[in-house]
């Protein structure tokens, strides 16, 4: 009944089976619907109803008065679309530390402990850092973004993001002159993301960014979503977002931060490196070898309105293109 429900929110034409290779997503499948139909949420669920239980399932859904978020509006909002509701924000995401379908992260994130909390930055710097998360939050003036959001999977959405750049921080930790690279890890603990064997993901969840692409202004440290703090199913205390490259480059949860000399090893690409490049910009030009990207669909609109053209860097061409100027986008997928 959950499933269900869930899966018709967005009138689903694009499975969850075209970001894994089918066999092993018929066995997530397998996994989580036993994990789920046997579990107290199946048979709450019938008693009383879908709605309640995603309550009861997720608090951190809950919008409470001293989470909300004093922002002041950014020059860099770079869209006027119609925002996708918090709702959709809040239920139809990919977290795979806590469940391979859209669903399940709103239902298991709960449980993440998102106090205390530090990142630590290592690696090609100065000294060594650690940084709380309370510092974190007062290190700049907290802006209110709103960014289109693309994921591989070719839906969309629009999201009104709270954080400042990355840069900000970035400037902190001041890294050496050697540091070319900049790799992000999420927390892991395989007692509290019980859901982590569901995929063929290498944990801790890697991501990276070449030094310029971290220092571009738009490379927001993110710590909330319409005004309020991050729900834990959207990478609750801190998260990356990159709104010109493809969701999966923006790295939920984040503890550590590491400055590099050469390129991370990132989990999406380590996963299928055919399917899922190092730099993986939005590309309407450039198809995953299993669809094209020409088109994406945006969750939550009318069902004939959904379908879209999918923009070169996500529409972000004028901040962010000449970041790339000589490259071949094509091999540098
Ligand atoms: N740690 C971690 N970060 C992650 C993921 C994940 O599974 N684990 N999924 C990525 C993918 S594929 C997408 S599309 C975005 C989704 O973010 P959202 O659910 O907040 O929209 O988070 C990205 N960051
Ligand atoms: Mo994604």
């Amino acid at each position: 009944m959950l499933i269900r429900k869930h899966n018709l929110l967005d009138g689903s034409a694009i499975p969850t089976s075209e970001i894994t290779p089918q066999a092993k997503y018929e066995q997530y499948k397998r996994l989580s619907r036993r994990g789920l139909l046997t579990g107290a949420g199946a048979v709450a669920a019938t008693a009383l109803g879908a709605d309640r239980i995603a309550d009861l399932l997720a608090p951190s859904n809950r919008v409470h008065a001293s989470t909300k978020l004093e922002t002041v509006k950014s020059p860099l909002t770079t869209t006027g679309e119609q925002l996708t509701t918090l709702q959709d924000v809040t239920h139809y995401n990919n977290f795979y530390e806590f469940g391979v379908d859209k669903s399940q992260p709103a239902q298991n994130a709960g449980t993440l402990p998102t106090r205390p909390w530090t990142i630590k930055v290592s690696g090609l710097v100065k000294a060594p850092k650690t940084f709380d998360i309370d510092t974190l939050l007062k290190l700049h003036p907290l802006e209110e973004r709103v960014y289109r959001h693309r994921c591989v999977e070719r839906w969309s959405m629009v999201i009104p993001w709270v954080g400042y750049s990355l840069s900000e921080l970035t400037k902190q930790c001041e890294p050496l002159a050697t540091a070319k690279y900049v790799q992000f890890l999420s927390y892991f603990d395989p007692k509290v993301e019980k859901w982590w064997s569901e995929s063929g993901i290498r944990w801790p969840y890697s991501e990276g960014l070449r030094m310029d692409e971290a220092m571009n202004p738009l490379t927001l440290l993110t710590f909330g979503l319409y005004g309020d703090i991050l729900p834990n199913q959207n990478g609750a205390p801190v998260r990356l977002t990159v709104p010109w490259k493809y969701g999966y480059k923006s790295a939920k949860s984040i503890v550590a931060i590491k400055f590099l000399s050469s390129q991370p090893p990132t989990s999406w690409n380590d996963q299928a490196p055919d399917e899922y490049g190092f730099y993986s910009n939005v590309n309407p030009n450039h198809d995953h070898p299993r669809w094209s990207q020409k088109y994406e669909r945006r969750i939550g609109q009318a069902f004939y309105a959904q379908q879209r053209t999918t923009l070169m860097f996500n529409g972000y061409t004028d901040q962010v293109g000449s970041l790339y100027s000589g490259m071949d986008l094509n091999r540098y997928y």
